[in-house]
């Protein structure tokens, strides 16, 4: 199988530093060989951790609360046309982040070109302790990482170009497709948005209560089989016990193995058509990055089908 990766190695969508060299550390530590040697991917990789530095706007304020919005839209738009020639090819999109708002570019990409190539909608699993689906309007910190799954749904919109305006209708996602695991950290706004717009969503309390094996059943179940579907997950979903070098750490997440068995679970369906995987940030909680990069490196490789039998 083709496999094209993107290393976004950026850290606007959030204040802290340090998460643009996530996709390094996972690099580094032999992600792209295991790939290639013992999944058997044909993997496509220009080498190269995009910094983007040629995008930073002269001047930035913020807009409508948004905290550096032309950098993250120019960044953003960017990323969706490299997944987007990946997914045209018909190759599966790994993306390695960089902080999660660079997921309007990755899903805004893969949706495109899985309508262009097959007439067919996307599905998205969102795994993630936040839901990331504060409006501008909704959001406290004026953080972008938090607001990606709105602008992706249309919940939020814009018509500056410069400002997330260049996302139209087909780069868009149906909130009937989308589905969440692992939250247990969302703001008022956000609960208001999941409740008005029906949106499924497994929280740690629903782990808690069926089990991740009856979890996964359902959330596929809601997403149906053959659809293609593009997981995004931030490393926050695992608990700071096994991944504390995030921006965000939230106690109370999945284990390792919760974490790895969502994946397996995806990869079996056959129906994966992007990845990816992000706020792995190694200068915070140095002493748990080596932790954090090995748990990222691991989500990866039981979402593109290791298996351990
Ligand atoms: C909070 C925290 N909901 C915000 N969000 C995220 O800033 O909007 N942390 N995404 O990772
Ligand atoms: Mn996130
Ligand atoms: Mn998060
Ligand atoms: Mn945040």
């Amino acid at each position: 199988h083709d496999l094209g990766v993107v290393a976004v190695g950026f850290s606007g969508g959030q204040p802290k530093g340090g998460v643009e060299a996530g996709p390094v550390a996972m690099i580094e530590s032999g992600l792209i060989t295991q790939l290639e040697e013992d999944l058997d991917f044909n993997v496509t990789y220009d080498g190269e951790v995009h910094s983007y530095s040629d995008l930073v706007p002269a001047d930035d304020p913020d807009y409508r609360g948004m905290k550096k919005p032309k950098l993250v839209s120019a960044v953003t738009r960017q990323v969706s046309e490299q997944v987007y020639r990946h997914a045209k090819e018909g190759k599966l999109v790994l993306t390695l982040g960089g902080d999660h708002s660079i997921a309007m570019g990755t899903i805004s990409g893969t949706a495109k070109a899985i309508r262009e190539r097959l007439g067919r909608e996307i599905a998205v699993i969102w795994v993630d302790a936040h839901a990331d689906i504060n409006t501008p309007e909704t959001s406290d910190s004026g953080n972008i990482h938090g607001m990606p799954v709105a602008f992706l749904t249309g919940l939020a919109t814009d018509k500056r170009e410069d400002v997330f305006g260049w996302m139209k209708e087909d780069h868009r996602l149906s909130t009937k497709k989308l589905v969440y695991i692992g939250l247990r950290d969302i703001d008022k706004g956000e609960k208001k948005i999941l409740r008005e717009h029906g949106i499924k969503a497994f929280s740690m309390h629903d782990i808690d209560r069926h089990g991740i094996g009856k979890v996964m059943d359902m959330a596929l179940g809601w997403i149906g089989s053959d659809t293609p579907i593009h997981l995004s997950f931030d490393v926050d979903a695992i608990d700071p016990m096994w991944a504390p070098s995030t921006g965000t750490p939230v106690r109370g997440g999945l284990t390792l193995r919760e974490g790895d068995f969502i994946c397996e679970c995806v990869a079996e369906t056959g129906s994966l058509i992007a990845l990816d995987l992000v706020e792995v940030n190694p200068s915070l909680d140095a002493q748990g990055a080596n932790d954090t990069v090995r748990a990222g490196c691991s989500i990866v490789r039981c979402a593109l089908g290791d298996t351990l039998l």
